[in-house]
């Protein structure tokens, strides 16, 4: 056999081989598939996108929420200090109307009652208008509370001196009766109404004004 016999014969071969390979390899890279079974990956491929949307969704309004609560937190913050700074008021008094009020918890006669006040540097609450004595019925409600005005000479004078016409006040009905004849200091009653009662009662609590 000649050498160019050779190198057909080996041609031959390889041509072979080759054809063998080729057969075993799909024709080509993407298979073939049925419109249903298309139909059924698009579905299930929309199917997870939506999920992913979903999932994304609550992520975003989780953090949303948190971010939210933060800021509302830090807002609050921001408004606490700033009326913290405008109060002329101490911890634990309350303010309404440029004046400052201590209602203290202890019971004690009218004169104990002033007392205590003076020594926290006020006097017990004046009642100076209309607006003041709701403030004062809104807080108080339900406790009999002293407040700084007492008849002397037959007449009302609050603390400061200044003194009160009777019909002037916010009594409450059929008061003041001056029961027993014993009755020149005035209290607020459970509805924050006034009425004259004795000052040496000792249920009542102090209101302090400064
Ligand atoms: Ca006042
Ligand atoms: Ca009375």
């Amino acid at each position: 056999m000649n050498i160019i016999a050779l190198k057909d014969a080996e041609t031959q071969e390889m041509e072979t081989v080759y054809s063998n390979i080729m057969e075993k390899v799909p024709s080509s890279g993407r298979k073939k598939c049925s419109p249903t079974k298309l139909l059924f990956i698009q579905i299930g491929q929309i199917m997870a996108l939506f999920l992913l949307l979903i999932i994304v969704s609550a992520l975003l309004f989780i953090m949303d929420s948190r971010t939210s609560e933060r800021m509302n937190n830090i807002v609050q913050s921001i408004l606490q200090a700033r009326q913290n700074e405008k109060s002329c008021c101490d911890t634990y008094w309350k303010e309404f109307d440029k004046s400052c009020y201590y209602f203290e918890v202890s019971q004690m006669n009218w004169i104990d009652a002033r007392l205590f006040c003076k020594r926290i540097n006020s006097d017990l609450v004046i009642v100076n208008s209309e607006e003041e004595q709701q403030y004062l019925q809104h807080i108080t409600g339900g406790v009999f509370y002293w407040i700084g005005l007492q008849r002397l000479n037959n007449t009302w004078t609050w603390v400061d001196g200044s003194i009160i016409k009777e019909s002037s006040g916010f009594w409450r009905e059929n008061e003041p009766n001056n029961k027993g004849g014993k009755e020149n200091c005035v209290a607020l009653t459970f509805k924050g109404e006034w009425n004259d009662a004795p000052c040496v009662n000792r249920e009542y609590q102090p209101i302090c004004e400064i």
